[in-house]
């Protein structure tokens, strides 16, 4: 299955069904992966278990068929049930240590970090990537913590020796200023799947990051 990490792929997808102008998730799963996304996270936070698992098995076979890596958004056991390659979780979620010795050592398991001390604690329980932010504020995450601004990220990529990967209110626009400060990998929500034309809007993003 394929493990991808942030820093061996340049974007980092995640999914909204409430951003993706009522088109259906598989078709906005199509679009992004058709275009060369190369990890997809399934984050949606309204939904029943139910339907979550439903859609994580689409997006498995999905992923797997374009050779890409899915990773599941706080539901460890939906994560483990449909063979999803990782795991994203919080600084609220169950701790790393504890959802390895239910994942097993192969799966990904990523977290969520705001600061130096948090990304510390992150490498020494086994994280096998993390997420530095909020980069810029964002509308997209409701219990979201101010933005760290670009200090924390410059200071993650001389120091941190995990992958990471850059996330919130990352655009077009902005998102040369992010990799201006050592980011190589860049999560966005809004901008990918509220996109009206998603293989553009990817292309046009990763011309910006290489700017
Ligand atoms: N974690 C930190 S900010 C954020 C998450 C999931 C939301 C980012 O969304 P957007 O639309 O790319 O600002
Ligand atoms: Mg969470």
């Amino acid at each position: 299955m394929p493990r991808i990490l942030p820093g061996q792929t340049d974007l980092y997808a995640l999914t909204d069904s409430r951003l993706s102008l009522g088109r259906p998730l598989p078709v906005v799963a199509a679009a992004l992966l058709d275009a060369g996304v190369r990890i997809l996270q399934y984050r949606e936070k309204k939904l029943k278990a139910g339907k979550m698992l439903e859609e994580c098995r689409i997006l498995r076979r999905m992923t797997q068929n374009a050779g890409a890596c899915f990773i599941v958004n706080d539901h460890i056991d939906i994560a483990m049930l449909v063979g999803a390659d990782g795991v994203h979780i919080g600084q609220d979620d169950l701790p790393v240590q504890e959802v390895r010795r239910l994942v097993g050592p192969e799966m990904i398991i990523g977290l969520s970090t705001h600061s130096p001390e948090q990304a510390v604690s992150a490498l020494k329980a086994g994280a096998d990537y993390i997420g530095v932010g909020p980069i810029f504020a964002t509308q997209t995450k409701e219990d979201v913590v101010p933005p760290v601004g670009f200090e924390y990220l410059e200071w993650v990529a001389r120091n941190v020796d995990l992958p990471f990967v850059a996330i919130g209110g990352i655009k077009e626009h902005n998102i040369a200023q992010v990799t201006a400060r050592g980011a190589r990998c860049c999560a966005l929500v809004s901008e990918l799947v509220g996109a009206p034309d998603i293989p553009a809007k990817v292309e046009a993003v990763r011309r910006a990051m290489r700017k």
